[in-house]
């Protein structure tokens, strides 16, 4: 392979990412619809630039010819999470899917073992296999996990890292050494009010939920219930949620959902 088909070669890769952001949305959302803390906050992915590709090969003094059996980070995921102990749940619900439908090969705990310039995070290296209208190919992929405060640092460090191409002055190292401590030491803090955090996003959570099922009950009132009834409904709910008590939201759901299954009864 001399000349590189960059759309057809990235094209799994794509597909990888793709079918990755899907799976760890919907462990999120499993979480979410369960009312239950989800540790994982944020999915992004991406698939390294062709240009980036080729500085990293260059970097790495990779022949061209070996991209794509050298470089294991061409494929992307990111999993942002509110807290430290929230990363190894993370990573042990991927290394519970390993031989699945994933493969690990290899972790590298970046939060114990911090880097010299100060960058944490917890990186998995994993082989995905997709199947794409050209066969199967098996995808290395690289998976980040990290804090929201682990982030931000790793964001702004990386511009500037990219700006000064190895050469970054000293007092700025050093500089973001420092930073890179004040934002663990506030990863730490935040963990020790975890528990109350999780509790609170859990009452939100549990209000919200309850809402939605309050309004389609309503809703599916509307259609087979009397007008002036379902206003009153509409009314006595905008009351309730002004009030904010969610054990009188939740016995009107309950009655609103007894009403619900009467109709579908007589219905039938
Ligand atoms: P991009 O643009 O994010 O893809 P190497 O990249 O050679 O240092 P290796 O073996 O590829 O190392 O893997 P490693 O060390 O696990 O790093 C891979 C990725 O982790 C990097 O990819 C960065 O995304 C991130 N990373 C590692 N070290 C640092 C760091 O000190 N600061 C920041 N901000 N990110 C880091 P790329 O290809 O460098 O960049």
């Amino acid at each position: 392979m001399d000349i590189i088909n960059w759309k057809e070669e990235l094209f799994p890769y794509k597909q990888a990412t793709d079918e990755l952001y899907v799976k760890f949305n919907s462990i999120k959302k499993e979480y979410i619809d369960l009312e239950q803390h989800s540790p994982i906050e944020l999915v992004q992915t991406r698939v390294k630039s062709i240009a980036s590709i080729l500085d990293k090969a260059n970097k790495r003094d990779i022949a061209i010819t070996k991209i794509f059996e050298t470089l294991e980070d061409i494929a992307g995921i990111r999993i942002t999470c509110k807290f430290v102990e929230d990363i190894y749940k993370v990573v042990q619900l991927i290394r519970d899917r390993d031989g699945q439908d994933l493969v690990i090969k290899e972790e590298e705990d970046y939060i114990n073992n911090t880097k010299s310039s100060g960058y944490r995070s917890y990186h998995i290296t994993i082989k995905y296999k997709v199947i794409t209208a050209r066969g199967c190919k098996e995808i290395p992929c690289e998976i980040q996990i990290r804090t929201m405060a682990m982030n931000f640092w790793a964001t702004i460090e990386h511009s500037l890292r990219y700006k000064y191409n190895g050469n970054m002055p000293k007092h700025l190292k050093e500089k973001l050494e420092a930073c890179a401590e004040a934002s663990f030491k506030l990863d730490t803090e935040m963990g020790t009010i975890r528990e109350e955090i999780i509790q609170t996003q859990k009452i939100i959570q549990t209000k919200e939920n309850l809402v939605s099922k309050i309004l389609k009950n309503i809703q599916n009132l509307y259609y087979i219930g009397n007008i002036e009834e379902m206003n009153n409904f509409n009314r006595e709910f905008i009351d309730l949620y002004q009030e904010g008590n969610i054990e009188k939201l939740q016995e009107f759901n309950n009655m609103l959902q007894t009403m619900a299954d009467l109709y579908k009864m007589s219905y039938i």
